[in-house]
């Protein structure tokens, strides 16, 4: 197995500076290091370039820089594209979760059938027509799965990128109301943190395994730190109470690993403006690495 880092630091889908440091933390917290560690062949391919918006007017807009995004996505796409035709897992380091538009945006245009694991305290299922925030973080799945605003939909060419039946969103517990009717009436798996508390993690994980591999020819795995409780994550862009905790996000990791179904990994929304010590995201290293199959014995 090969892998490569591609960071993204970007806010804009946020609207909040903070997480576009993401990528920087992590690298800093030993990522390649630890990657190497495990005896796995690790390259850093370097951050996508990203626009500088500061000296822009005044915002006037309805959904956050939106051609900015587009410009980043489609960045994002091409690159990870050709790793994956190169036969190389892309790592990529958000960032906010807009950036995922692009992770798997290239992904569809390698391969013609993919799941999506999608672990976050959020659904990121609100439309144009939805929004409260006019924020592309909380647009990030619906666009997957070809739903908002054609700009966003057909980044990379392919739509939808994922078809809801293989989409399994993990660890929610804070959604729109219409956001929520939206979810409802999809056909994306949701197991919300009280499944995770009926169930155990155990048994999501391995519902979500079966549903995001069935038929598909590999799963992108997409991780918004939020999902962790802020009590062990702080340094994320929207803490929300009551989150999964520290073996439970390394057992759900660890289960994916053993699964053997991934072809790409995305990590999202580390905040070290916010952090303690760089606490998450060296939370964020330990977390990736049981995802490329660290183990005990
Ligand atoms: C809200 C919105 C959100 C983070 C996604 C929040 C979305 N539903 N927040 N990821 N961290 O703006 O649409
Ligand atoms: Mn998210
Ligand atoms: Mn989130
Ligand atoms: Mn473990």
């Amino acid at each position: 197995m090969k892998v490569k880092i591609v960071g993204v630091p970007s806010y804009l889908g946020a609207n909040c500076r903070g997480v576009d440091m993401g990528p920087s933390a992590v690298r800093y917290a030993g990522l390649i290091k630890m990657i190497r560690n495990m005896g796995i062949d690790v390259e850093d391919a370097g951050d996508v370039n990203i626009p500088n918006v500061e000296s822009k007017d005044l915002k006037t807009e309805d959904i956050n820089y939106l051609d900015e995004i587009i410009e980043i996505c489609e960045d994002l796409s091409n690159k990870v594209e050709v790793l994956i035709k190169d036969n190389i897992m892309p790592i990529i380091l958000g960032g906010d979760h807009s950036i995922s538009i692009g992770s798997v945006g290239g992904l569809a245009k390698a391969k013609d059938n993919i799941g999506l694991i999608w672990i976050d305290a959020h659904g990121d299922f609100n439309t144009h027509e939805t929004t409260c925030t006019g924020n592309i973080h909380g647009m990030s799945l619906a666009t997957l799965v070809g739903r908002g605003l054609n700009k966003l939909v057909e980044i990379g060419g392919i739509t939808p990128k994922v078809k809801e039946e293989n989409v399994v969103l993990i660890g929610v517990r804070d959604l729109d109301r219409s956001e929520r009717d939206l979810l409802l009436e999809s056909k994306v798996t949701v197991f919300t943190m009280d499944d995770i508390d009926r169930m155990g993690i155990a048994e999501v994980m391995q519902k979500a395994i079966v549903i995001s591999s069935k038929d598909t020819k590999g799963v992108h795995l997409s991780f918004d730190m939020d999902v962790l409780d802020p009590l062990e994550a702080p340094g994320v862009g929207t803490p929300v109470k009551g989150g999964i905790n520290y073996r439970e996000a390394h057992l759900a990791l660890e289960m994916i690993a053993e699964a053997d179904i991934l072809t790409s990994i995305e990590l999202v929304e580390v905040n070290p403006i916010l952090d303690r010590y760089n606490r998450t995201a060296e939370l964020a290293v330990d977390l990736i690495t049981s995802a490329l199959g660290k183990r005990i014995l």
